[in-house]
């Protein structure tokens, strides 16, 4: 090697390696967080190279596998990433890729590259933050192989003989001084790639966890695209019409897709995205998405009659309810704005969407009169709930913030006014709330006991909804309002706590008060408000020693552990059956109980498991509950 040429490359793995350690000193700053989320990241990260590839037209085939270790690869069968020497590098193309921050896009020029991770960034961010990672190349007849550590190669790329296939596999271990639990969940990554295979149509994606001694293995592949994602979403329900409405189509180098079909319940459930990454917050092409839906139906309605003259236009609320959207669409240069970075800004977006909506829809609604004429008669009886809903939202709207006799009788108030402090127990039935109430600090505790039917709110429109007691009391005891007037920042308790008894009943009450946060205070359970209560099952007494349990194992294992001789147990069938004192021992003081924080972890998931506890369809609902009532315990929807 000349001199000039070391000098160069001296430089260049100065660079290398002060780039490497930019990554490892804040971790955070390119993949969110070193929790939970930012170790998925990594898998996502590495996928979406895959999927690039696949959008590029050279990759069908995907296989993800959680490895026994906990090390995860992800195989595809791509043209597999380059291995020729990089002209001004002086080393693989592969190991630029691998080493050198945010080289990904820049390989390949012709690189239609949309896919993109949460901050953009590439593989060489998770072969930094990994202790070690493998990586195969198969291309050019042969298979190649490197392996780095912590993000320095420590085998030269070398040749494991002939190959007649081509594609990649990227086999990496986070890394422990990075992230602070190694341990892969099956269902985020699970849930993830069955969405990336719906936005993908065509690539089979197969996740395999090979962690337990079955190994559980499940293949996506979506030849209908989101129009197979809206059957999914509507799956058990009765929809129209029967087939999603669908429409692909490309303006000035913006790819557009959506998809949309009603059901005959009453929640809204649009889903956006640029470049396959979901956008929560929304942006130019769902407001287009709304904007173009809300005009059309309007139009319609008048032409059809359903709207008559003296009427005002129904509001875009009005025309979404029941309704399930996707909508799609990948540029090149997504703008990702927001608090969370997930609405897309292009402005020049939401013309193309409205566009190519207004010209594709509108030619649906006009060919299919029958449809068109259903949803507007929906929106006309939704335009009418809304009008009685406002009435009936009034009456729990408090005048003031100092008119206490606003709040509903039964709420036992805390003696606090600092939300940050006040916790308030949504207690199943009279007896428990009675108990509650005398065993409660009260100070900075609340009661408010809910004896009456709480409403399913799948199954009414919020007109309904707002008649009923057990809700009314609630929305007024919380003082933060409902829906589009919903404000956090009225919430007057900043912990809420359901507590049921630990019966079916109790279960069927806690999952009627998750669905109707979920639909109409949603916030807070997002910003982690909500909570379940955990009463003992077991009171066991020996030699005047009292052991509260919290689970049926423990039973077991306690009565090992003490003998059986004179030892009582009782079983507790209900909250009423405690006295205040051991509600206040076991359940409600802070420094003994235990709660569980309700966490949304994907609004995908939450939405499914709803419609399916709640809604109209008993079978699937039964098969769920036999599925899944092992877990529910852990019910952290
Ligand atoms: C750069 C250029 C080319 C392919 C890739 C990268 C590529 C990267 C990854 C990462 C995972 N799977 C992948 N598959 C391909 C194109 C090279 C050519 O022109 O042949």
């Amino acid at each position: 090697m000349n001199e000039k040429n070391s000098g160069v490359y001296d430089a260049q793995q100065i660079q290398v390696l002060e780039g490497l350690e930019a990554v490892r000193r804040r971790p955070s700053m390119y993949i969110g967080s070193t929790g939970s989320q930012g170790l998925h990241h990594l898998v996502f990260e590495v996928v979406d190279n895959s999927i690039d590839e696949a959008m590029a037209g050279y990759c069908d085939n995907i296989r993800v596998t959680i490895n026994s270790d906990n090390s995860v690869t992800v195989k595809d069968n791509g043209r597999g990433i380059p291995v020729k020497e990089h002209p001004q590098q002086k080393k693989s193309a592969l190991e630029v890729v691998l080493t050198i921050l945010h080289a990904g896009g820049k390989f390949g020029g012709d690189g239609y590259k949309v896919a993109g991770g949460l901050h953009g960034v590439g593989l060489s961010v998770v072969n930094a933050l990994s202790a070690w990672l493998e990586v195969t190349v198969s291309r050019d007849g042969e298979k190649f192989f490197q392996r780095y550590e912590r993000g320095v190669p420590v085998t030269p790329l070398q040749s494991k003989g002939k190959s007649a296939k081509t594609g990649t596999m990227i086999t990496f271990y986070p890394d422990p001084e990075i992230f602070e639990e190694i341990n892969f969940d099956f269902q985020i990554l699970n849930q993830r790639l069955r969405e990336m295979a719906f936005l993908n149509k065509g690539i089979k994606i197969v996740i395999e966890d090979r962690r337990l001694n079955e190994i559980r293995e499940e293949t996506f592949k979506y030849d209908g695209g989101i129009s197979s994602f809206v059957s999914y979403l509507n799956k058990n329900k009765e929809v129209y019409p029967k087939k999603p409405i669908h429409l692909e189509k490309e303006l000035n180098n913006c790819r557009v897709e959506t998809s949309l079909q009603y059901n005959t319940g009453y929640s809204e459930a649009i889903f956006s995205y640029a470049n396959n990454i979901r956008t929560k917050e929304g942006g130019t092409h769902e407001l287009a998405f709304k904007s173009a839906l809300t005009r059309l139906i309007n139009d319609h309605a008048r032409r059809l009659g359903v709207l008559k003259e003296n009427q005002d236009n129904f509001q875009g609320e009005d025309i979404r309810e029941g309704l399930t959207g996707i909508i799609s669409v990948k540029i090149l240069n997504p703008q990702f704005e927001g608090q969370t970075k997930t609405r897309l800004g292009n402005p020049e977006v939401r013309g193309i969407v409205e566009n190519i909506l207004m010209d594709g829809l509108g030619a649906y609604f006009e060919q299919n009169p029958p449809v068109t004429r259903k949803i507007c008669e929906k929106a006309l009886q939704s335009a009418r709930a809304r009008e009685a809903a406002r009435k009936a939202r009034e009456l729990t709207r408090r005048k003031n913030a100092l008119e206490i006799s606003n709040l509903p009788g039964k709420l036992a108030d805390c003696a606090s006014k600092d939300p940050a402090e006040s916790e308030l127990f949504l207690v199943e039935g009279d007896s428990a709330g009675g108990s509650a109430k005398q065993g409660r600090s009260r100070h900075f505790q609340a009661i408010l006991p809910l004896r009456g039917k709480i409403i399913n709110v799948e199954k009414a429109r919020l007109d309904k909804i707002l008649n009923n007691e057990e809700i009314r009391a609630l929305i007024t005891a919380l003082g933060t309002g409902i829906g589009n007037d919903f404000n956090i920042q009225k919430l007057r308790y900043h912990r809420v706590i359901i507590m049921t008894d630990a019966d079916v009943d109790g279960s069927h009450i806690r999952t009627l008060l998750l669905t109707f946060f979920f639909r109409y205070m949603e916030p807070l359970i997002a910003n982690g408000n909500i909570y379940i209560a955990q009463p003992p099952l077991f009171k066991v007494t020996k030699n005047k020693k009292i052991y509260y349990l919290y689970r049926e194992e423990e039973l077991e294992k306690l009565m090992s552990e003490i003998g059986r001789q004179g030892t009582s147990v009782q079983r507790y069938k209900g909250l009423g059956e405690m006295n205040p004192e051991q509600l206040w021992e076991t359940t409600l003081n802070p420094d003994t109980r235990t709660i569980i924080k309700v966490d949304l972890q994907d609004a995908i998931e939450a939405h499914e498991i709803f419609t399916l506890l709640m809604g109209e369809k008993v079978e699937p609902r039964r098969k769920f509950i036999e599925d899944h009532a092992r877990d529910v315990r852990n019910l952290d929807i």
